[in-house]
């Protein structure tokens, strides 16, 4: 009986020795320790020994279950430890290798034009004004002193959501509504950027969607002198001060006298090119003396107060001192067009 406990504890010992992963070593526990396994057998024979052998037997029968639960445990130690160790190799980061480079954005032209043409205003007093894109025909048409029927308030130019509201052609009934707001008192120095939208067929230079940016100054003595004045210094730094202005008689329902504002051509100096059309100017906006009617509706005194307003479009602007040539550019997203005019 004991070179049988002997015998058994070698071979297990090489079983334990052999087993290449947990499973295999997890049969041989069940083979050898288990309640069905040879040692428990052994033990349960002890019966038929002789008083004086039991203690011997029975002493050596746990030896020989202790030596190879030990053996074992080792082998598992040693077994969870490789395949860990493989698990860390297989999974390792190398963190010197380079990183693969962020896409950095940036502000897209329009925004770039928009946010300039606001900070040279803040920087001549204006506070800037934003107000909905849904408009009611009262602040977009009437009181812009475009009453109904009048032609420039033409349905078939407007997305009309129902008889009463519309996406706004212009911004300025955001200037109607800060008149409004300041109850006939107060004086405005304004601009108010936005979305504006016509109902046009798409082209090089037309848009169904397009910014806008319109200023307005209202208060006692407002003159046409100081409408030629802020553009004037508009101009100059936007364009550049070797730029020169000049006002031509224009018409708008809602300035009386209006004007429009040409600077004078970059690419031939005033002498005439294909830019300027053989002119030496090119049209950057459209100005006047606020009308009486429009003070009046907004609740002004016209003969106590008077202001002048202006209005421009920003993609123009950006055509005109980038050379973009199709106002499309603005809205198609080509990265390798907006690209361009992010600044390093
Ligand atoms: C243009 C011309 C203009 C205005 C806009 C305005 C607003 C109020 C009162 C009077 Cl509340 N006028 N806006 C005046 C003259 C011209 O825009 O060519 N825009 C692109």
């Amino acid at each position: 009986m004991k070179d049988r406990l002997q015998e058994l504890q070698s071979e297990a010992l090489g079983k334990v020795q052999q087993a290449e992963d947990l499973k295999a070593l997890q049969d041989v526990r069940i083979a050898y320790l288990g309640k069905k396994g040879p040692i428990t057998e052994v033990l349960r024979g002890m019966g038929k020994l002789s008083k004086e052998e039991r203690p011997v037997i029975g002493q050596l029968a746990n030896e020989v279950r202790e030596t190879i639960s030990e053996a074992i445990q080792t082998k598992q130690n040693k077994l969870e430890e490789e395949a860990l160790e493989k698990q860390l190799e297989e999974e390792s980061i190398d963190v010197t290798l380079p990183g693969r480079p962020v896409q950095i954005g940036g502000p897209h032209l329009l925004t770039s034009i928009i946010e300039e043409i606001e900070d040279l205003f803040i920087g001549m007093g204006f506070e800037i004004k934003e107000g909905p894109e849904v408009e009611t025909d009262y602040y977009n048409f009437e009181a812009l002193n475009l009453p109904k029927g009048h032609p420039a308030r033409d349905m078939q130019d407007s997305f009309y959501i129902t008889e009463e509201l519309l996406l706004r052609t212009h911004t300025s009934p955001v200037q109607a509504r800060t008149m409004k707001q300041k109850d006939g008192h107060e004086p405005v120095r304004m601009i108010c950027p936005g979305k504006v939208y016509r109902r046009d067929t798409d082209d090089a230079t037309h848009s169904h969607q397009f910014t806008q940016v319109e200023g307005l100054v209202v208060d006692e003595n407002i003159k046409m002198s100081d409408l030629k004045g802020v553009l004037n210094a508009f101009a100059k730094q936007m364009f550049g001060s070797e730029r020169d202005i000049r006002l031509r008689p224009s018409f708008f329902p809602f300035t009386e006298p209006s004007v429009e504002m040409d600077i004078s051509c970059k690419v031939c100096g005033g002498d005439g090119c294909s830019v300027c059309k053989g002119t030496g100017w090119i049209e950057i906006l459209g100005a006047g003396m606020v009308h009486p009617n429009v003070l009046e509706m907004a609740g002004y005194d016209p003969n106590v107060y008077s202001g002048f307003a202006f209005g421009m479009g920003p993609e123009r602007i950006a055509m005109l001192k980038y050379g973009v040539d199709d106002i499309r550019h603005f809205y198609t997203n080509d990265i390798r067009f907006l690209k361009q005019y992010h600044k390093a």
